[in-house]
């Protein structure tokens, strides 16, 4: 057997480089094993045109170096694939990380080892490597589904995966391209195929909400000034509910404000583009009407873009509140169904029925082409985790605890898996966030929580399950007192058949999380066992830092969301 790692990080990605600098700061022995040929994780994978970033970069970049701040340049507000792929490889050549990076290579399984109060990790070459910690920077959105269709054998054409994508480019020149799905991967890669294939079929089913992402260089008096402080502007950043500053209105109540105030505030937002009108009314997220309020201001929206009125109320969403499937930013999208190249197919009313040799049949046409896209999505969060055979303590795979859904402990452990972290896993808010300051604040507390062990002589630390139910059914009830339940997204496991309903990420904020995740800490790891062999050292079964009730929340929404809480107990059995 290989010798004892302290720390083996599985993915190198953003996280999974992070925590492998953090941990050799730490004087740790550690690997990280990543299948891919190189680092950058997401961005490694999804190399489809059009592939950027929607945060924008001066925030969705590192910020625990301070020289790595003044050196590296955007060229774009979202940065493209290329140029983030290659601030991956910079970041990792800078901190020479490649040298502990095992490449090409996969973790299958994990199995506890208690006389060794450690993991077993099996690679798949067969060799295992014994580790105090393994910790899971496996991605939130890096195992596609599995969605397959009828007929997809017989076809003679070419797929592509946007998150497989060919890494020498597609030249879709002089070619008839089909795309399926029109989630946030097709909605960036459509208007850039449409520019060089000869035809372009857009196979929609469900319609998503996209708004501008109003890209462009950084300005360079914007740049000098985000130079000259770089720690305050992430200091800000990262004690949002976002992580990032999205201009958030705490006390603008839409149900209450005049229509040409409604107006003027949401042309404002769409002006500057991005994710700014996701936070425009501090009630859009949890009342229906408020909610439609701005919903219908995109759909107006859409219908200015798309020439084709028929075609501009198939691209209008009608079946989910507006921010509860994850919204997309997007160049030209919409513009795109002007061009007479393009085409849209809704296969709600006329269904894809098979693949044929020559390309699709849907109930009521046949399409020929040379090549399609499939830009159908990621078994999200829970995916790259419980496809690794993870057993702990028990013999329990991780699976089978999240039989039900996933539960976790601070979205970061699970009990009966001890020494076992998650970066940004599910219960955390992760997903919903800039996922760089959200892998930061896991990494630091991550490192913390090593170091404090290894400071007591500890063997090993576990979430109770007491925490870990209590903390689930926070992230249940929080998750309860808005609309996003209401939609079949990839946030509630929908997209995936078999997959539990549960709403995977925590909402209530990367700043209020942050602040639970301390006082956790601040109060000697409370929810967690702390042991050594035989010999337990610390143990505080119980969760008991909830974040206080939001100060700024108007009376009938805290009502409203107070009432849905009420409901989630009743029906889960909770007093
Ligand atoms: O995947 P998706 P994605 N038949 O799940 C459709 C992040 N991301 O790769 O909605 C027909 O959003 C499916 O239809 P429906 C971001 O968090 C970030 O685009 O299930 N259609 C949907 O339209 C994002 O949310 C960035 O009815 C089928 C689409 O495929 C997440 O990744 C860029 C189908 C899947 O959309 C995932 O985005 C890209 C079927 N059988 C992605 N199965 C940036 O940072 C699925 N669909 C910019």
């Amino acid at each position: 057997m290989a010798e004892r790692l302290d720390v083996l990080i599985v993915g190198a990605g953003f996280a999974g480089m992070y925590m492998l600098l953090k941990s050799r700061e730490q004087g740790l022995k550690v690997q990280a094993i990543e299948a891919g040929s190189g680092v950058g994780g997401t961005w490694y994978w999804n190399r489809y045109p059009g592939a950027r970033v929607d945060i924008q970069s001066l925030d969705y970049s590192y910020g625990f170096d301070a020289r790595l701040e003044q050196e590296w340049r955007w060229s774009e507000r979202y940065a493209p694939q290329p140029e983030l792929l290659a601030y991956a490889n910079h970041v990792a050549d800078r901190f020479d990380l490649k040298k502990d990076i095992r490449f090409k290579t996969r973790v299958t399984a994990a199995h506890w080892d208690a006389k060794a109060d450690g993991w077993n990790v099996t690679l798949d070459t067969g060799e295992v490597i014994p580790a105090r910690f393994v910790v899971m920077a496996t991605g939130c959105l890096s195992v596609p589904t599995d969605v397959t269709f009828p007929g997809l054998d017989d076809y003679k054409g070419t797929i592509y995966r946007t998150s497989r994508w060919p890494h020498e480019g597609v030249d879709f020149s002089e070619q008839r391209v089909g795309i399926i799905g029109t989630g946030s991967s097709a909605i960036q890669s459509i208007p850039i195929i449409a520019e060089s294939a000869a035809h372009l079929t857009v196979f929609q089913r469900t319609p998503n909400y996209s708004t501008p992402a109003r890209n462009g260089p950084i300005p360079e008096e914007e740049f000098q000034e985000w130079l000259k402080d770089p720690r305050a502007f992430r200091a800000r950043s990262r004690y949002t509910p976002t992580g990032f500053w999205n201009d958030p209105r705490e006390d603008a109540i839409a149900t209450q404000t005049p229509p040409d105030e409604i107006k003027a505030e949401l042309e404002r937002r769409w002006a500057w583009g991005g994710f700014r009108i996701l936070s425009a009314f501090a009630d859009q997220a949890i009342d229906p009407e408020a909610n439609k309020i701005v919903a219908d201001f995109i759909a107006e929206k859409i219908r200015e873009q798309v020439k084709d009125p028929k075609v501009a109320e198939m691209l209008t969403p009608k079946d989910h509140p507006f921010g509860t499937k994850r919204p997309c930013v997007d160049t030209n999208y919409y513009a795109t169904y002007n061009r007479d190249n393009v085409e849209l197919v809704d296969l709600r009313s006329d269904p894809l029925e098979t693949f044929t040799a020559t390309g699709i049949r849907t109930k009521n046409r046949s399409f020929d082409f040379d090549a399609v896209v499939l830009a159908t999505g990621f078994d999200a969060m829970t995916g790259a985790i419980e496809r690794v055979d993870i057993r702990g303590v028990n013999g329990e795979t991780i699976k089978e605890h999240w039989a039900a859904g996933p539960e976790t402990y601070l979205g970061l452990m699970v009990a009966g898996f001890p020494n076992l972290f998650l970066i940004t896993g599910p219960g955390s808010p992760s997903v919903l966030t800039n996922m760089i300051n959200s892998i930061e604040q896991h990494v630091d507390y991550v490192a913390d929580i090593i170091a404090s062990l290894n400071a007591s002589q500890a063997g090993r630390i576990e979430a109770t399950r007491e925490a870990e139910q209590a903390w689930t059914d926070h992230v249940d009830q929080s998750a309860a007192m808005t609309l996003f339940p209401r939609a079949n997204s990839w946030y509630m496991g929908a997209n995936v058949p078999g997959k539990p309903r549960r709403f995977l990420a925590y909402t209530g904020g990367l700043d209020v999380y942050s602040d639970i995740c301390n006082a956790v800490r601040d109060k000697g790891w409370e929810g967690f066992v702390i042991a050594r062999g035989d010999q337990v050292l610390r143990a505080s079964h119980e969760f008991t830092s909830f974040p206080p009730p939001p100060e700024n929340m108007a009376p009938h929404i805290m009502e409203m969301a107070m009432a849905r809480v009420e409901a989630w107990n009743k029906e889960h059995g909770r007093v």
